[in-house]
């Protein structure tokens, strides 16, 4: 599907007004919706582009999702430029419009395509190697938040209905254990059983939500550590992937961007035992993100924070372990069980997340205290 042979690229091209010309396409990042492709530029002061399809089968309303990405990024480009030393060029993604002016083109074989800015000189990390790192990430997302806080989030398409909704998720993986149609679920039966004794748990911020407790904001709902772009210096430049930005909880955010850093391994780990907890990562993460957003997020959202921790790699392995079990549809694969796979590794790092809860919860009560107090004392102390 990804190859640079199975889709006219020439005619994809041709429907954008690109400046220069692409010397070389490549398929880019890890991605495990859509397809990414990067465009690099035959002249040398020219810009690069990304170039990505968008998987229509998981994104059904591919003009209400480019509309979303066109109205946040616009939104934040606004913000960010009347802040004093921010660049909203380097800071923002900016998504270009096909010659029909609609910001997406669909090709002969009914693929959706879009283009980016290449933002030159940025990496994205899969597994993040410093406390730095964690921190720049935490702010990014923190600060996303925290810009998007006074948009209307009623300009929002909702683009995967329930994307976030345990409930939602746990019926489906009931559907699938019922159909079963290749017969897998015997292989995956302590995995079944684990993810069966935390159903009620797990519904606490949906039912937080619902009674009124947790307030929905706009929210990013794809917080991978690989989805914020850092520059040369590993300061955080640009968060990306912005197909699921809608409303939500903060706690999912703070809790799929755990999910990612606190791993001491891949999300997708076969080897068990390299699965443990980077308590110095989700430190660092934790005073980036709440640095930035502690003086909006709610007494109750606070709280909610760590239940997110717990919620995103178990929601994760629902949805991983439902692939599985209805033949692969949706998450890329790269071998045979490899959603099996990942949905074990998601839960033996939830384990490790439950055994350590308490001390992960009071260093999140721990760093809001030592912000906000360095925050009464002020900038010079
Ligand atoms: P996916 O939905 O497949 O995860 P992303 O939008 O996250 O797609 O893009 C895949 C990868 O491409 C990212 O992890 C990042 O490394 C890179 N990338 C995405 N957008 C840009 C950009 N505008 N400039 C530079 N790199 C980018
Ligand atoms: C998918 O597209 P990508 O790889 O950034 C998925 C996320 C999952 C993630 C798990 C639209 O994200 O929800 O958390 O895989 N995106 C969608 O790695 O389902
Ligand atoms: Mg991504």
């Amino acid at each position: 599907m990804d190859s640079n042979t199975s889709y006219n690229f020439p005619e994809i091209l041709s429907s954008f007004d690109l400046e220069g010309s692409v010397a070389e396409i490549k398929p880019f990042g890890s991605g495990h919706i859509n397809s990414t492709f990067y465009l690099k530029n035959a002249i040398e002061d020219r810009p690069d582009y990304l170039l990505q399809r968008i998987n229509h089968y998981v994104f059904k309303d591919v003009a209400a999702l480019s509309n979303n990405i066109k109205l946040v990024t616009d939104h934040l480009r606004k913000k960010i430029s009347l802040q004093g030393n921010a660049d909203p060029q380097r800071e923002v993604l900016n998504m270009l419009p096909a010659k029909t002016g609609l910001y997406y083109h669909q090709d002969e074989q009914g693929n959706y395509w879009r283009i980016y800015h290449y933002l030159k000189g940025t990496k994205s990390y899969d597994l993040l190697e410093t406390a730095q790192q964690a921190y720049e990430g935490g702010k990014a997302f923190g600060r996303f938040q925290a810009l998007l806080a006074d948009m209307d989030s009623s300009l929002l398409a909702e683009t995967i209905p329930n994307f976030h909704n345990i409930e939602y998720r746990l019926d489906n993986f009931d559907k699938a254990l019922e159909n079963d149609p290749l017969s897998r679920s015997k292989e995956c039966l302590p995995e079944i059983d684990f993810i069966k004794a935390r159903t009620q748990t797990m519904c606490t911020i949906l039912n937080l939500g619902r009674q009124g407790k947790l307030p929905l904001r706009i929210t990013h709902n794809d917080t991978k550590f690989n989805n914020v772009l850092l520059d040369q210096n590993d300061k955080a430049q640009c968060v990306i992937d912005l197909d699921t930005v809608m409303p939500g909880y903060t706690a999912y955010d703070f809790g799929d961007a755990i999910r990612t850093i606190i791993n001491t391994a891949e999300e997708d780990e076969k080897d068990l035992s390299k699965i443990g907890l980077n308590v110095d990562l989700f430190k660092a993460y934790t005073r980036g993100y709440l640095s930035e957003t502690i003086n909006f997020l709610s007494s109750e959202e606070f709280k909610a924070l760590i239940y997110g921790a717990l919620l995103l790699p178990y929601m994760q392995a629902v949805r991983f372990l439902t692939d599985h079990l209805d033949g692969d549809n949706y998450f890329k694969i790269h071998f045979p069980g490899h959603n099996l796979q990942r949905a074990r590794a998601q839960l033996q790092l939830l384990k490790n997340l439950e055994e350590n809860r308490e001390l992960l919860e009071s260093l999140i009560y721990e760093i809001a205290d030592d912000l906000r107090a360095s925050k009464e004392r002020g900038p010079n102390t």
